[in-house]
């Protein structure tokens, strides 16, 4: 399970419709899984982000896209939304309530944690989290409440602390800098901005992959 859980990390697209400028998030998401996206999580938050039906209509649309790619769609923060979905997991950050009660909520799905140091992630890991996000690798302008950038040497300090739960690193990731995250003990990385910004997102998603993959030594290219 953990290293099938580490291949779906490789390449995690983050997305909701406030990301997406010009085309429609159905319409980047369908391109970003052309391109290779392993894992999707439908994050419906900031200025003019869709509530109520409208959030459970798009929300629909998009795991039904993912279904029909084999990918798995994971939901940000919202218990019931990914209840009602049927959703295929959960991503939860340090503010959003007790860990293992939603682990318990979500028996037999995946439950992802946000965590930004060694402690933070020993207890992610103690209340039964699948997987971490660890960020923020860089600076970004994405998230608003960003903590503070420690970059890719947070993972290796979870790492040495002898965490071996697969690590998906997060904030500020592109192309260029995917192989430091990796290198540094990440099983992959997560982007919103360097696919969903990008006019181009099958290439944006392939060539991140490639460059995870080829710190991998997985690559196909
Ligand atoms: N979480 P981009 S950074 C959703 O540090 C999120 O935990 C972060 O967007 C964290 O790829 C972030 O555009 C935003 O930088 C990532």
């Amino acid at each position: 399970m953990e290293n099938k859980l580490k291949d779906l990390l490789r390449l995690y697209l983050v997305m909701g419709s406030t990301n997406c400028r010009e085309n429609d998030p159905l319409t980047v998401l369908d391109a970003a899984l052309k391109g290779g996206v392993s894992l999707f999580q439908y994050r419906e938050k900031g200025n003019g982000s869709k509530s109520g039906q409208e959030k459970i209509m798009l929300g629909q649309a998009l795991m039904n896209r993912c279904r029909s790619y084999g990918v798995p769609f994971v939901v940000n923060d919202d218990v019931e939304l990914a209840l009602n979905l049927g959703a295929d997991g959960l991503h939860i950050g340090q503010e959003d309530g007790s860990i293992t009660k939603t682990r318990e909520k979500f028996a037999g799905k995946l439950l992802g944690v946000s965590v930004h140091n060694v402690q933070e992630a020993e207890e992610a890991v103690k209340c039964g989290a699948d997987y971490l996000g660890v960020g923020p690798m860089y600076f970004t302008s994405t998230k608003t409440d960003l903590h503070e950038v420690k970059g890719p040497d947070v993972i290796k300090e979870i790492r040495a602390a002898g965490i071996t739960l697969p690590i998906v690193g997060i904030g500020g990731i592109d192309k260029e800098r995917a192989a430091c995250v990796v290198e540094a003990g990440a099983d992959g990385v997560a982007v919103i901005s360097a696919i969903s910004q990008d006019p181009y997102p099958t290439d944006a998603a392939r060539e991140l992959l490639y460059a995870v993959e080829k710190v991998l030594h997985v690559a196909k290219k």
